[in-house]
């Protein structure tokens, strides 16, 4: 079935390889949404905080609503626009695909972010990354996606976690995709490739 158009227009703030923008587009993707992107300059956010009152991307507009932070994104955008879901209707696997997701953005997201700050212990930190990617892996045992279904927990690692299989993009001089592409290395045979193939070919908004 082809998913209900949104009454109002739906606009996003963007800079280029932004890892928190392609979970929008993902989400968005995934429930048949068309998005009218906004690019800014990374070195110029005034268009950002004009909108938003702090300079972050991504941001997202409709009609008198402007939300910002990927998270609260992918959650409005949940609640507006239900199906196809991003959360499974279940309660108990809902909670469990929450705390995935949670745990990715409080405690995962810390230790590249220490390395490229230069804060802390960097070998601690890396070693925190392959013992995650093993987790991982064993999520994607015998399924191809990291919950089960493909949901809010793909749509919020697989832009950090594609570097372990891509690479960095040709011109992406972000430091932090530097240390995703530097800190997780996969063996040939690593489940996680095949997920990141697949989650990268499905359609974006
Ligand atoms: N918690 C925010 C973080 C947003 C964020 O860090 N955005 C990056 C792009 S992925 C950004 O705008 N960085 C520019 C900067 O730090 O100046 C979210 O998930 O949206």
């Amino acid at each position: 079935m082809v998913p209900p158009q949104p009454l109002v227009l739906i606009r996003c703030y963007r800079i280029p390889f932004s890892t928190n923008v392609e979970r929008v587009s993902l989400a968005a993707g995934h429930k048949g949404l068309e998005i009218e992107w906004i690019d800014v300059a990374p070195d110029d956010r005034s268009p950002v905080e004009a909108v938003s009152g702090q300079p972050l991307v991504p941001v997202l507009v409709a009609g008198d609503e402007v939300v910002s932070d990927s998270p609260r994104i992918l959650d409005w955008l949940e609640e507006r626009f239900p199906a196809p879901p991003l959360l499974p209707r279940d309660p108990v696997r809902r909670a469990e695909v929450q705390i995935f997701a949670d745990w990715f953005n409080r405690v995962w997201k810390r230790f590249p972010n220490a390395i490229d700050h230069g804060t802390g212990d960097p070998a601690e930190h890396a070693a925190e990354m392959r013992r995650a990617v093993e987790r991982f892996e064993a999520l994607l045992s015998g399924r191809d996606y990291l919950c089960g279904e493909f949901g809010l927990a793909d749509v919020t690692a697989f832009p950090f976690l594609k570097y372990a299989s891509l690479g960095l993009q040709a011109g992406d001089t972000d430091s932090f995709h530097a240390v995703l592409a530097g800190q997780l290395p996969l063996r040939p045979d690593s489940p996680l490739h095949a997920w990141v193939a697949r989650v990268d070919a499905r359609p974006r908004g």
